[in-house]
């Protein structure tokens, strides 16, 4: 009783990080229902809807459409403005990843947008490097990328990500351009699904594995298709 061991220092460690008691703060409390912010995607494609629940609406923007340009306002339009870029909303993993790729949609149509992030070393050489991070976080996330509910993804050594629209129905579905080495790319469907937006259960297929895909022609739906225009 009362020594002090490494062990003890590293279970603290965890306990401090899982707890999220940090300088990047906690996520946002569980919310009792939907949000009273309807999401909405403007003429230009962005997406306005209450990522953080504070009640204020938030702006979406990524010009590539591939996640690599995501930058979330969080109080768009009001005094309160205050931006994030994608490696700001990866969490600690933003600072020290080569790259970092990330996406918001209501994946699980639970009436909080969610965000995906994906982050680690950049595709070089003949071996695919699996990312160090592939993360579904649920909504409503707080202006670091804090979620309360975060689900692993099983994506391969990936490149870039979107938000896309395969199968028609109502759930949003994630295109991802994955590296299979020998400077080879493959171009990948993740099927959003009710309940639990997406997850290694989820259904999956190879869109295209010739190495020939082009990411400029993935289907670039972005939010667009999954909320009515502001
Ligand atoms: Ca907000
Ligand atoms: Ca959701």
């Amino acid at each position: 009783m009362g020594r002090f061991t490494p062990g003890v220092f590293v279970a603290a460690g965890l306990l401090f990080f899982t707890g999220c008691e940090d300088v990047l703060g906690p996520p946002p409390p569980t919310p009792d229902g939907p949000s009273s912010v309807t999401a909405c995607v403007t003429d230009s494609g962005e997406l306005i809807a209450d990522l953080n629940d504070d009640g204020r609406p938030d702006r979406v923007a990524d010009p590539t459409r591939q996640g690599a340009g995501l930058t979330v306002t969080f109080g768009f339009g009001t005094p309160y403005e205050n931006r994030a870029g994608r490696r700001a909303l990866a969490d600690h993993a933003g600072t020290h990843q080569n790259y970092v790729r990330a996406a918001v949609a209501d994946f699980d149509r639970d009436g909080w947008s969610d965000l995906v992030v994906v982050a680690g070393e950049n595709q070089l050489g003949d071996d695919p490097i699996p990312p160090k991070l592939a993360e579904l976080r649920f909504g409503p996330f707080s202006n670091t990328g804090r979620a309360r509910r975060i689900r692993q993804l099983d994506l391969g050594p990936t490149k870039d990500i979107e938000v896309a629209d395969f199968n028609h129905d109502r759930y949003p579905d994630l295109s991802a351009y994955t590296y299979t080495g020998d400077g080879v790319y493959a171009w990948e469907a993740r099927l959003g699904e009710p309940g639990r937006g997406l997850g290694p259960d989820t259904r999956e297929f190879t869109v295209d594995d010739t190495g020939q895909a082009d990411p400029s022609a993935f289907p670039a739906t972005g939010p667009a298709l999954f909320s009515p225009r502001c």
